[in-house]
């Protein structure tokens, strides 16, 4: 038994990165089929080692009889593209911000609410969240069993895949173009990446915060609990893959730094690196590639009560996109919920 499974955004940064997750797991795919805009219709992808998929056009493509589909291709396309997939009785996993806060549209990260999709949603579409969001739930969610977290502050140091794959090409262009005296080419970002910090990404909002930052507050409280308070800095770093966050945490209730060591320890989807000498936590460099959420330099806030901070890191575009978009598959083909040719 296996399901014909569509990816949607197949040639971008977290589509491919989809199509490597799916092939490497044990997701059970009887027919793979990639999709993309018309321009990259005809072009060649790998599916696992063995497998090239010829990209297909999304706008003609018809959903009938796919079971699951994969979507990456941008909240616009999605929101077009996605409603019609599932009209088609096809089950969508969203991974644009497109539909994340609507009501009725879960917002899954499997290790932390995998009840959110005990049910087949009724619009037919799950969405999968922000990277940065993805993480931090992960990592604060066994902390929020034990003593109830109150109130983050969080800062993040975002990798530019995040952006697409034109501003890893962007990194890469003008971080060559300062080695050859080159005047940088600045597209993808309002200002030079390449040796610098960016403390803006995605668009303004009237409050001066970014949507990055909204996106942290309001998705966390829809996945892990609503009165969570969150203020977020969300800032850009000349890095290639994974994003690092300062976590500060304060609890409804006392929590000592060994318990939650040792609940991070046991948490699915957590790896705790911290032994607070030289080297003794993650960073993105050793960690892209890699599934896990790396929690590193646990310590209490001293500044609030019941406060601890930590750092965390991750691959944004596996666990921050592709491997949680493929864990939400797997929850729904064994919680029975997917059902191959449809259901
Ligand atoms: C970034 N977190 O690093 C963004 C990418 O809402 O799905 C993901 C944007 C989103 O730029």
């Amino acid at each position: 038994m296996g399901y014909r499974v569509a990816v949607v955004g197949a040639t971008g940064a977290v589509g491919r990165e989809i199509l490597k997750t799916l092939a490497e797991r044990d997701f059970p795919v009887s027919e793979v089929v990639a999709l993309a805009s018309g321009r990259s219709a005809g072009a060649e992808i790998s599916f696992g080692e063995k497998t090239v998929l010829k990209v297909r056009d999304l706008e003609r493509f018809d959903f009938t009889g796919v079971d699951v589909a994969l979507f990456s291709p941008g909240a616009a396309v999605s929101a077009i593209h996605a409603p019609r997939a599932a009209a088609a009785g096809c089950l969508v996993i969203d991974n644009t911000s497109q539909f994340r806060m609507e009501p009725g549209v879960p917002l899954v990260v499997p290790e932390v609410n995998p009840h959110a999709i005990a049910k087949r949603p009724k619009k037919g579409i799950i969405a999968n969240p922000n990277c940065s969001t993805i993480q931090m739930v992960v990592a604060l969610h066994p902390l929020h069993d034990i003593a109830k977290v109150k109130r983050v502050v969080v800062a993040t140091y975002q990798a530019v895949s995040g952006a697409g794959k034109e501003a890893m090409d962007e990194l890469w262009s003008q971080t060559r173009a300062v080695f050859v005296n080159d005047p940088p080419v600045v597209e993808q970002f309002t200002k030079p990446i390449a040796f610098n910090v960016i403390p803006h990404i995605d668009r303004f909002m009237d409050d001066g915060a970014t949507k990055e930052e909204w996106k942290m507050a309001v998705e966390t409280r829809k996945i892990l609990d609503p009165d969570i308070q969150v203020v977020a800095t969300c800032v850009r770093v000349p890095v290639m893959i994974g994003h690092a966050e300062a976590v500060h945490v304060e609890f409804e209730r006392p929590i000592t730094e060994r318990q939650a060591r040792e609940a991070l320890r046991d948490a699915p989807g957590i790896t705790v690196l911290d032994t607070r000498d030289d080297g003794g936590y993650a960073t993105p460099l050793e960690i892209a590639g890699e599934d896990a959420v790396f929690v590193s330099r646990i310590r209490r806030d001293p500044t609030v009560p019941n406060g601890l901070a930590f750092w965390c890191v991750a691959d944004n575009l596996r666990k921050g996109a592709a491997l949680n978009a493929v864990q939400i598959a797997e929850e729904v083909h064994r919680n029975g919920v997917l059902k191959a040719g449809g259901g």
